[in-house]
């Protein structure tokens, strides 16, 4: 007789952006004719520039030609691409092997399977708010209790407020994977190298294991802010780097990101290599490797001109989010994030619940925002608001806001 994984029963609600995008689609029906604004989903809308456009070409007529034509790649990804990826880190004085960069189809994905190489009893701390993927994925493997409330029991919380600058203190008792994300979504605070040292001094202590999230390391503008953990001295040893080409080129669709698992990586039963070894073998189990098309892509958008184009978009965006902070604070709201992160982390005026301002400001500015909820229960009492849009859109948006919301 077939039986369900259990685990699934236990997660609180429907997953985050599903749960908004179906209250969005319910107020359209109820509503024709007014124009929704959408500023929830962290999506990017820019069209992709030439130099990246030509290497996706390029991928495509490769497919054309018997003589160039490729099928299954290597699941690790292809050398050249991850030659690039491992040249990237030298901008910022780190060494890391073609070796030891893993490419994937995505920051999701690898943030959620990433936990799959690591014993079910490991004890998992998460910041508080968080990206939903590294706490839902942590409860279907089992490794929590129930939740009580929106709390699960066994996870460890790190609270990120107002009072420690949206950053946590390490933990006080010993735990095994720290998922840390910096840029950090939602709060869309950035992490100093101090507070990074602090993690990685601790991690190192107790031989646990950083599972970094990268995914936003290119809209940090202030240079003193670290851009990958490996920034950090000894942090080859205790953390694992997850990024993306979702943000930084535009590949929302076309799907690739990448892992670093250095080889110098080391846990309680694991020697130097044996991480990375067992990332390789989970890979090659149960991923294909990236698409052909999109690795050429990526190749074009680490070139140098695709490096600059891509960081005009990016530019872009944050024009936006400064946009978005000033309108917002000459509303009246309080407001964190959006200098080097697209994401700007609000409170909710009057203490109302981060659902019920997400319904308000739906109907009275048709403006779609994030509950900071469904982050974890810290982020209760605060909405995201995405800086991903056209800047027509964003002008509305903001217009709307000021102009028909009442708080
Ligand atoms: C909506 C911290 C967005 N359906 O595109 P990927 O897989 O390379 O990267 C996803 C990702 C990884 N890490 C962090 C992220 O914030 C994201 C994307 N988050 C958001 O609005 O929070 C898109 C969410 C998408 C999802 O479920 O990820």
């Amino acid at each position: 007789m077939a039986r369900i994984n259990q685990n699934y029963e236990k997660l609180t609600a429907g997953y985050l952006f599903p749960e908004v995008a179906k209250r969005t689609k319910k107020f359209a029906e109820n509503n024709p004719g007014v124009k929704i604004l959408r500023l929830g989903i962290g999506n990017t809308t820019e069209a992709l520039p030439a130099s990246v456009i030509k290497g996706l070409y390029d991928g495509v007529e490769k497919l054309a030609n018997v003589n160039t034509y490729t099928g299954y790649g290597d699941e690790q990804g292809d050398l050249r691409l991850r030659k690039e990826i491992a040249r990237t880190y030298s901008r910022f004085g780190v060494k890391i092997e073609p070796e030891e960069v893993f490419v994937s189809d995505g920051a999701k994905p690898d943030s959620s399977n990433i936990q799959s190489i690591f014993s079910l009893d490991s004890i998992i701390a998460v910041q508080d708010p968080a990206y939903p993927v590294y706490v839902d994925s942590n409860v279907i493997a089992g490794r929590t209790g129930n939740a009580v409330g929106s709390v699960y029991d066994g996870l460890v919380y790190m609270p990120c407020t107002e009072k420690n600058g949206f950053f946590p203190e390490v933990p006080n008792d010993k735990v095994d994977l720290i998922y840390l994300c910096s840029p950090n979504n939602p709060t869309g605070a950035v992490a100093t190298k101090e507070q990074l040292e602090n993690f990685v001094a601790y991690a190192r202590k107790n031989k646990a294991i950083i599972l970094f999230d990268a995914a936003y390391s290119s809209f940090i503008s202030d240079t003193t802010l670290p851009r990958t953990i490996y920034e950090i001295k000894g942090a080859e040893e205790c953390a694992i780097e997850i990024n993306s080409f979702s943000k930084s080129s535009g590949f929302t669709g076309v799907r690739l990101g990448w892992s670093v698992v250095p080889k110098k990586l080391i846990a309680e039963d694991a020697n130097e290599g044996k991480i990375n070894a067992l990332w390789n073998r989970r890979q090659t189990t149960m991923f294909n490797g990236a698409s052909n098309i999109a690795q050429e892509g990526g190749l074009a958008a680490l070139s140098d001109e695709g490096m600059s184009e891509t960081q005009r978009i990016v530019q872009y965006y944050m024009e936006n989010a400064k946009i978005i902070r000033s309108a917002l604070i000459e509303k009246g709201f309080v407001v964190y994030g959006g200098v080097n992160a697209p994401y700007l982390w609000v409170k909710t005026p009057n203490n109302i619940g981060s659902w019920e301002f997400f319904d308000k400001m739906l109907l009275e500015a048709h403006v779609v925002i994030t509950p900071g909820s469904g982050f974890g229960p810290s982020g209760e009492g605060y909405f995201r608001v995405s800086a991903f849009g056209h800047r027509e859109n964003i002008l509305e948006a903001v217009d709307n806001i000021k102009k028909c919301l009442e708080i």
